[in-house]
């Protein structure tokens, strides 16, 4: 299936594709969008590979950063007012912008597949039990054709095989890099990273 057979329309939403895209495309610089775009290829490929819906697969990669450039403080609004974690408040929108999305895949887009909104609310941080959609989309993030980061070779052939070991790596690799790089990490992370692990090692008792 080639993008431009995606509809949408009935099945997930009553937005169109070229809709979609002219509203993504409003919320972010050119460089962010040309990301998305790069991301709903990897995503649409990963789909087919493991037996994804791939239409729900495309719609969250295009909508997954859809408020990554959005105004902090409008942000912490909506995670107040929707009662969403507050901790998330405090990492900029690098937190937020999942479930925040999620919240405007949901409000504005009409979306109400669960798998679609968990899928991008989990994004950035993963979580501990994650659907097929959610994976594709996690990992599609990840290794998309731009990325270029030193270890995305290896994510790429790990994702060829498994996607629980390519998200495993990519949870793993994470928190290496937000230690080494003295930032913070949100509860969320540790979590996420823990339930992993003890799967992991559980596995190879
Ligand atoms: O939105 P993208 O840039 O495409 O990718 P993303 O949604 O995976 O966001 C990645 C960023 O989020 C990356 O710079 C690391 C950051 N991040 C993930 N978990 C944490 C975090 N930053 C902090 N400070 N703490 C976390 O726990
Ligand atoms: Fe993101
Ligand atoms: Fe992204």
């Amino acid at each position: 299936m080639t993008k431009t057979e995606l509809a949408y329309t009935g099945i997930y939403t009553d937005w169109t594709r070229e809709a979609i895209l002219a509203e993504v495309e409003k919320q972010m610089k050119p460089s962010r969008f040309q990301h998305v775009l790069r991301v709903e290829a990897c995503s649409i490929q990963l789909a087919e590979k493991y037996g994804a819906a791939v239409e729900a697969c495309s719609l969250a990669a295009l909508l997954h950063d859809f408020s990554k450039e959005h105004d902090p403080e409008s942000m912490k609004a909506i995670v107040l007012s929707e009662g969403m974690d507050s901790e998330m408040t405090g990492y900029g929108s690098e937190i937020m912008h999942g479930p925040v999305g999620a919240y405007y895949a949901k409000t504005l887009f009409g979306i109400t597949d669960e798998a679609i909104l968990g899928a991008i609310r989990q994004h950035t941080i993963g979580g501990e039990t994650m659907t097929l959609i959610g994976k594709v989309l996690f990992i599609a993030d990840y290794i998309e054709s731009g990325r270029a980061f030193k270890g995305v070779d290896e994510a790429r052939r790990l994702a060829a095989d498994s996607l629980d070991e390519a998200a495993y790596f990519k949870i793993e690799k994470t928190i290496i890099h937000l230690v080494k790089k003295e930032l913070p990490i949100y509860t969320g992370t540790i979590y996420v990273y823990n339930s992993w692990i003890q799967r992991k090692v559980g596995k190879s008792e």
